[in-house]
């Protein structure tokens, strides 16, 4: 996969692929990152990309032009593909999107900064995406969150053949508790069933402590699942154990 991030801070986005799954990734070739400075495609003496918003008010514009010439090189460089702007108006990410887009052989990816671009440069854009509803200062942060997911996705990445499926979101719940060395720590020990040895009853409680993680704390996951006879016996079985009942009960 080629992904082009067009952004005014070519040496931040760089990170991404520094560390970790991404780093594995371009080591293995199956991913090709670079990162092209919209200031390279300023028509200014200075490299200025930005001008004052018609109409008035605060704040910054993103001039369309340095923007569209950006985006053909990018397309020139890695050939037609999807153009995805970072957007606190997007649509939200999730985990479905990430897979989709891990599919695609390349992705171009906008990274808006000031109060954004010029609306008429939003007709290159093919979607726009947000990684939630809170402010940052620009589509940097989330265009290397996008990768960083996307990496995940790419085959071979995942080092040990553990796999993006597996993941807790791929279920639609969240995870189960993780527990390491000592057994014994500051007076609490380790869930028996995780020495029992027995992967059919550790995979029953795994499953068991997903659902009533999902219950407690994301009601709103649940709800969009259609819980088999073992899930619901299995959530049944958490709430009465933890002498509980749902912020969200109706989901039973
Ligand atoms: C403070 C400026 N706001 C006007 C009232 C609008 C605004 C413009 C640009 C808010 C944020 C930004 C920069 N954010 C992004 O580019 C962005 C973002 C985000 O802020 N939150 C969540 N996801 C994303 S994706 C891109």
């Amino acid at each position: 996969m080629k992904i082009e991030i067009l952004t005014l801070f070519p040496e931040l986005v760089e990170q991404v692929v520094r560390f970790g799954i991404p780093r594995k990734a371009v080591e293995a070739g199956i991913l090709e990152l670079k990162a092209r400075d919209i200031r390279d495609y300023s028509e200014d003496r200075d490299r200025r990309v930005d001008d004052r918003p018609y109409g008035g008010g605060p704040g910054m514009v993103m001039e369309a032009e340095p923007l569209t010439a950006a985006i053909a090189a990018a397309k020139a460089a890695i050939g037609e593909a999807r153009v995805i702007g970072l957007s606190p108006q997007g649509e939200p990410l999730t985990q479905d999107w990430v897979r989709r887009l891990a599919l695609e052989p390349g992705l171009i990816l906008l990274c808006g900064r000031y109060e954004g671009p010029d609306e008429r440069a939003m007709r290159a854009v093919d979607v726009e995406l947000s990684l939630g509803d809170f402010v940052l200062s620009g589509g940097e942060l989330p265009a290397m969150a996008l990768v960083d997911a996307i990496a995940r996705w790419l085959p071979g990445a995942l080092g040990h053949e553990q796999s993006a499926p597996n993941d807790s979101f791929a279920s639609g719940l969240l995870d189960h508790p993780h527990y390491t060395r000592p057994e014994h720590w500051r007076g609490e020990a380790v869930p028996e069933v995780l020495l029992s040895g027995d992967h059919a009853k550790v995979a029953r409680w795994r499953l068991k402590q997903a659902l009533g993680a999902t219950w407690l704390k994301r009601p709103d996951l649940l709800a969009g699942l259609e819980l088999n006879k073992e899930q619901t016996r299995l959530l049944r079985e958490f709430i009465a154990e933890a002498g509980l009942d749902s912020p969200d009960s109706d989901v039973l």
